[in-house]
């Protein structure tokens, strides 16, 4: 894969997959998933970039892209975006999201930064710089999602000290939900804990009994296949 051929704008789209409000019943907003036309596979766009050293560049492209795309639907629901800590770290970061801020400033929608818990990227969470650049981009309107957890052995670590306005539980809480004693508890306990100051949002739904049961243990938020697939296009 040529590099610079990946990094041209209409080279890359997004697929939004859609959050589910269980109590309202209604949908509570998209997180926008990167695809390319000449790489299928993702985790391998990503890891392609990495390596070439144009991970910065190509988030802030598809962070661009996905948040110029989704101003011109009329949906007022969030917009979850995927991000890396080395971007969130980046020293032209702030600059990016100001400046990209102010060219949507009538039409923006309101965002939250899926911050992954990628192990190469482990030792960025410790960064003395972090919470000031999490405290200038709240100031912005911006909020914060702790992405897939419960996978990394930190993540309790940083969920209290982050002090995220979500949290999505990974998607093996979700799995076989129904019939998994042991997961229910786990969930239940999250819920409760988090209660009031972060949203808990269980990904990976993908049948109608997992979400029965995510329902009455308190979920706030869902997504996964049985809810909504990642799609091109925005309805509803
Ligand atoms: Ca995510």
């Amino acid at each position: 894969m040529n590099i610079f051929e990946l990094l041209q704008k209409d080279r890359l789209f997004h697929y939004y997959q859609p959050l589910h409000h269980l109590a309202d019943d209604a949908i509570y907003g998209y997180e926008a998933l990167l695809r390319s036309t000449i790489q299928s596979n993702p985790e391998a766009l990503f890891k392609t970039a990495k390596e070439s050293n144009i991970l910065y560049k190509l988030d802030t492209v598809s962070i661009e892209k996905a948040f110029a795309h989704y101003s011109h639907q009329s949906h007022n629901q969030k917009l979850f975006l995927n991000m890396f800590m080395s971007t969130l770290l980046h020293p032209n970061f702030i600059r990016f999201m100001v400046s990209m801020l102010e060219r949507h400033a009538q039409s923006g929608p309101s965002i939250v930064f899926e911050m992954n818990e990628a192990k190469e990227e482990a030792s960025m969470w410790e960064s003395p710089l972090l919470s000031n650049r999490i405290a200038l981009l709240r100031k912005m309107g911006i909020q914060f999602a702790i992405d897939d957890f419960g996978q990394g052995a930190t993540s309790l670590k940083k969920a209290v000290e982050m002090e995220p306005e979500y949290l999505k539980l990974d998607r093996y809480f979700a799995t076989d939900l129904a019939s998994n004693d042991k997961k229910q508890k786990l969930v239940s306990l999250f819920t409760e804990y988090f209660k009031g100051d972060t949203t808990v949002v269980l990904e990976g739904i993908e049948t109608a009994e997992d979400l029965h049961v995510a329902t009455e243990i308190g979920i706030d938020v869902a997504q996964g296949y049985y809810i909504g697939k990642p799609a091109s296009l925005i309805t509803g």
